[in-house]
């Protein structure tokens, strides 16, 4: 655990509790999951993947500070790919060509915590998977046809800490965004922090997705008071069209939000009717801000609502039918859940209990299903499409499940009758995942959860312990942990899409190569001198460069675009060049430029890092530099 912005007040009771719960206290549900994989032959025959065998499913998860996104194979979890987003990556070669520098810009991390697989009709789609920045407010979207990020929108502008997303709708229309941090609004603006609760805002982005590319500009917002909106969800179903945030400081407090943004019993969640912020649009009811349209929900009724939740909530999940919404009270122990139909029948009769700055708050009472008493410190709840919800709660380290209404007369009159089981994780859960939990389809079957401390469930590697993550079979009745796994920092959400379900390229074709100074033959290559910019068109193919030798001048700029020309799988080609901080990475199929100042004389090996042959390492060649002025 190293960023979680929720941890210190929970810490703070977590250490009150100690006494009482130990850290791997037993469930009190009637018959609890012991959490031990009882057979541990069958644990392991069931999450056994035998050599040359491939996994079920791909779980994306994020990490973190790192900037990165790893993805591993369930039900092995074995750690298959590093996605580099935010961060430069020498691997493969991201932030060292001239595109993928250009899209990290001057930022060299980014804080990943929500990854979102793009939908259709409410079902994975397999197309494009988003994820979050929290610390420079972007945006990123990486295609599933090579798994590479293509695009980093952002900072986007009157949005700040960019962690209440990324929530995609029903069909890619959006990604949501909700802001963490508030700040005077637009950015740029100064304003002294004590005036917090008169000149500071938060917002909502609708980040439009074109249906077709993919790519992704900055739709509309809608203006917020300073309330640091947390985790969220979209609608579906009867909820379509709608969203859902909680937040954390409806104190509007600016200092020590530990105590000073836990002094109500309830906070207030957002309900945003995103098709009317749309229609608002199109309308024209906006105003400009910073180049983007931008909602006041006082002035335009329907688009925002409150809706209250106890008590410094966290995570708010719509379950796959879109009518039941859970939203975790991380300092009151049970999960609210609210009936979408009843909140639409109080937004139609106006049943309100107050408005906060212009904004109709709705009758908490007239809209709960329930309270269900799921254990300490709930943050985030998932779905396996069977009448069942799984709640991570970070305090009591465990997952629990409890039965999703509608409950009997007799369940009812006491909601721990809906527990129905509970299973300790090792520790302190944050995240848990269920594949297609934010489907219409959930997968079931297997449940991740990515815990914010192992505190030493690994060999040691020193103080910083690797985080953990556990498969829990969830397909009986009794959940069961089956595989235990070191996960890259720092783990938060993830997503889960089966194997089949996409069906990456292994080259570039060629004919899709439309880059103007890619070469595919010998004679197409060379070296072009314009002034003091030189210019190389060089071909990578088993085993040599074309050109293999490359004459300049001290201070020349050195353009190279290379293309590996080969079309067979794996043949990836790489050019390092020898102290000049040089590293690509081409795959088969692809053409990368790169542009360096030659900043002192002397020759400049260059030289293939992939191994690509028997002749691999003959694969090599130089920068000749002459000196300025001769020397004497
Ligand atoms: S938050 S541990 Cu950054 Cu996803 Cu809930
Ligand atoms: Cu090309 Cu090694």
């Amino acid at each position: 655990m190293k960023n979680s912005h929720h941890l210190p007040g929970l810490l703070a009771l977590a250490t009150a509790l100690v006494s009482l719960t130990g850290c791997n206290p037993p469930g009190k549900s009637p018959a609890a999951s012991t959490g031990k994989a009882g057979d541990a032959t069958s644990a392991a025959a069931r999450t056994y993947v035998a050599p040359g065998e491939k996994d079920e499913f791909y779980l994306f998860y994020s990490g973190g500070h790192s900037g990165q996104v790893f993805v591993a194979g369930i039900p092995s979890m074995r750690h298959i790919t590093t996605i580099p987003v935010f961060g430069k990556y020498p691997g493969t070669g991201y932030g060292y060509d001239e595109e993928t520098k250009k899209m990290l810009g001057d930022y060299t991390w980014g804080d990943v915590h929500h990854p979102g697989l793009s939908k259709t009709n409410g079902l994975y789609d397999g197309r494009w998977l988003f994820v979050n920045d929290n610390a420079n407010n972007r945006i990123a979207r990486i295609d599933l046809r090579d798994f590479k990020t293509r695009q980093i929108l952002g900072p986007i502008p009157n949005s700040m800490g960019n962690h209440g997303s990324s929530f995609v709708t029903t069909n890619s229309e959006y990604v949501l965004v909700a802001t963490r941090f508030s700040v005077p609004l637009p950015k740029g603006r100064y304003a002294d922090p004590a005036d917090y609760a008169k000149e500071f805002n938060g917002s909502v982005t609708g980040i439009k997705i074109d249906p077709k590319s993919g790519t992704m500009s900055v739709g509309w917002q809608i203006l917020t008071p300073p309330l640091d909106w947390d985790l969220g969800s979209t609608g579906k179903g009867p909820s379509e069209g709608w969203a859902f945030w909680t937040s954390y400081n409806t104190e509007m407090a600016h200092d020590q939000l530990e105590a000073n943004s836990t002094q109500k019993d309830r906070d207030l969640a957002a309900v945003v009717n995103w098709r009317a912020a749309e229609a608002a649009v199109k309308d024209g009811k906006v105003t400009m801000m910073d180049g983007v349209p931008v909602i006041d929900p006082a002035k335009v009724p329907g688009v925002l609502y409150y809706l209250p939740v106890p008590k410094s909530p966290h995570g708010i999940d719509t379950d796959p039918s879109g009518r039941w919404i859970a939203a975790s009270g991380k300092l009151a122990p049970v999960v609210s859940v609210f009936d979408f139909t009843k909140i639409q029948a109080a937004i139609e009769k106006k049943d309100f209990e107050s408005d906060f700055r212009g904004v109709p708050v709705i009758r908490h009472d007239s809209v709960i299903e329930g309270e269900v008493p799921v254990g300490l410190g709930p943050l985030h709840t998932q779905y396996d499409g069977l009448g069942n919800a799984y709640t991570s709660l970070f305090i009591e380290s465990v997952v629990t499940k409890w039965k999703m209404p509608p409950w009997t007369a007799e369940e009812r009159a006491d909601l721990n009758k809906v527990v129905l089981d509970k299973i300790p994780v090792h520790y302190s859960i944050g995240h848990l995942v269920i594949g297609g939990s934010d489907t219409t389809k959930p997968y079931g079957k297997y449940l991740v959860a990515m815990n914010k401390l192992s505190k030493g469930r690994h060999l040691s590697v020193g103080p910083s312990q690797p985080e953990d993550s556990e498969l829990i079979d969830i397909s009986g009745k009794k959940m069961e942990t089956v595989y235990e796994t070191f996960t890259e920092p720092e783990p938060h959400f993830a997503q889960i899409l089966k194997a089949d379900a996409i069906k990456p390229i292994e080259v570039y074709p060629k004919a899709e190569n439309t880059d103007p100074d890619a070469v595919w033959s010998a004679p197409e290559t060379g070296v072009v001198r314009h002034g003091n910019v030189v210019e190389v068109k060089m071909l990578a193919i088993r085993s040599h460069f074309t050109p293999d030798k490359i004459e300049l001048n001290e201070g020349d700029e050195l353009v190279i675009h290379i293309t590996n020309v080969e079309q067979s799988p794996d043949m990836i080609h790489g050019l390092g060049i020898v102290e000049q901080d040089v590293n690509l990475v081409i795959d088969p199929g692809e053409t990368k430029t790169v542009r360096i100042k030659m900043k002192k004389p002397g020759v400049f090996p260059f030289y293939c890092t992939n191994f690509c042959s028997a002749l691999h390492q003959e694969m090599q060649g130089y920068l000749a530099v002459k000196p300025l002025v001769a020397a004497k």
